[in-house]
């Protein structure tokens, strides 16, 4: 029998490690016998002794478990690297979050955390632009960058839906973008919303001088996203965007190939990542998935608002921006590695969801400005509409960002006043 626990065994840079939350079901004896169970289930091993292993798989690729807390239910496993190949995402999970979850063995599974072998981490191309690559583009740099989602989400046509980002950028919003749900549609054509919009945004551009940038969503199967992408290039967009979750891991790994030699910024959606995430003892952490897209390559990556309407608090979402952005990522209690990504650019995080021009003073003081502030019902949602909304947002920002507070400006610009009327 091959054994799989080994505490004292000490990971190297070589090593996958992976941190676990685990909850025993009654059908397993121990504690440790259900991280054994895990640990062979993610590696070479099954249910019973196979006359097909040899001494010398077990040798070479059996995973260590080094370190079990009992009490909080957390296991650490260390796995040889040849257990994974190295850029192949989906084949990686399939591994170390694929059957393990639905083993009767136990009740609940969380991944936690994962470090990954260093030539992995040196096998990654990463986002191609990354925080300094976006500010260069957008030539926004004392203030966060502030953006909009056309709302209602799905519903106005193609000239309607390009007339909002023209009222948004008008009022001194630096993004717009579709929403998650929006691709092409009955009443919406990818082609023509994209057409009108950068029409609409050249023009704004030239009206105010500034940077205007659309996100239009290409998520479908991939061959048409690449199209979507291609459309996109062709009529002078500079970014797209994708839902992650529901597109796969496959599809991310090949669209960042394909658009490596294209001038294109890649903002990720995450939609449906609470049915991973949100169970606190189940699925796996919005950090876990976070440090896979920085891996894959997404420039931008919602990570939670703090404050807003989606769950997330404050730890969680510091420490996933924190892991995004940072060169040196951090191990975990000293049995996960410290890392270095330094040859990998960093995610420019993205706070959306529930957001209004009243919540600035607080996010800038959590999060910082080096993020992308984004309000759909903050902004559309104004007594005077599309325009007067991104006028208040704007406003909330240059007044903190001058030092002033949101009931001073207020005093001077009525929009804002109507925003804090409404929101206050
Ligand atoms: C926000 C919105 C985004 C959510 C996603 O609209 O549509 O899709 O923020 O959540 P609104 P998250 O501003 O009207 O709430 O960013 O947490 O993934
Ligand atoms: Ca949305």
């Amino acid at each position: 029998m091959v054994d799989y626990v080994d505490l004292d065994y000490k990971p190297d840079e070589n090593d996958l490690i992976v941190m676990y939350y685990v909850e025993k079901s009654k059908d397993c004896k121990d504690f440790q016998n259900v991280c054994m169970e895990i640990a062979k289930e993610s590696s070479i091993g099954t249910w019973t002794d196979l006359a097909t292993m040899s001494a010398n798989i077990a040798r070479r690729l059996k995973p260590s478990i080094f370190y079990i807390d009992e009490t909080n239910r957390i296991v650490k496993i260390a796995y040889n690297k040849e257990l994974f190949e190295i850029n192949n995402i989906s084949q990686i999970l399939s591994a170390i979050a694929g059957n393990i979850y639905g083993m009767k063995a136990l009740d609940n599974l969380r991944l936690l955390d994962i470090s990954f072998p260093i030539d992995f981490i040196n096998a990654y191309k990463g986002p191609k632009f990354g925080i300094e690559g976006i500010k260069k583009l957008i030539k926004v740099y004392k203030r966060p960058l502030i953006g909009t989602i056309v709302k209602p989400k799905v519903g106005l046509n193609e000239i309607e839906h390009a007339n909002v980002c023209g009222e948004a950028w008008k009022g001194g919003l630096d993004i717009v973008k579709d929403d998650e749900n929006l691709t092409n549609m009955v009443f919406n054509k990818f082609e023509k919303r994209i057409e009108e919009t950068l029409k609409i945004r050249n023009k704004i551009e030239e009206e105010t001088g500034e940077k205007k940038i659309y996100m239009p969503n290409i998520t479908a199967p991939m061959d048409l996203m690449k199209k979507r992408a291609e459309f996109v290039i062709e009529n002078g967009g500079e970014y797209i965007m994708v839902d992650i979750i529901t597109v796969g891991f496959s599809a991310l790994q090949e669209l960042r190939d394909y658009l490596d030699d294209k001038n294109i910024v890649i903002h990720a959606h995450r939609a449906m990542h609470g049915a991973l995430t949100r169970n606190k003892k189940h699925g796996m952490t919005m950090l876990s998935l976070a440090k896979l897209m920085r891996l894959i390559g997404m420039d931008q990556l919602h990570t939670g608002t703090i404050v807003g309407k989606m769950e997330g608090d404050k730890k969680e979402v510091l420490e996933i921006n924190a892991t995004i952005t940072k060169k040196a990522i951090e191990g975990n209690n000293l049995t996960l590695l410290t890392q270095d990504w330094k040859n990998i650019k960093s995610i420019l995080p993205v706070a959306s969801g529930g957001l209004s021009p009243l919540h600035i003073p607080e996010l800038i003081k959590l999060l910082g400005i080096d993020m992308v502030y984004q309000f759909g019902g903050g902004c559309h949602g104004h007594p005077k509409g599309t325009q007067a909304g991104a006028k208040a947002i704007r406003q909330a920002v240059d007044a903190i960002i001058d030092g002033s507070n949101l009931e001073e400006k207020a005093k001077t610009n009525s929009e804002l006043n109507e925003a804090l009327k409404k929101w206050g």
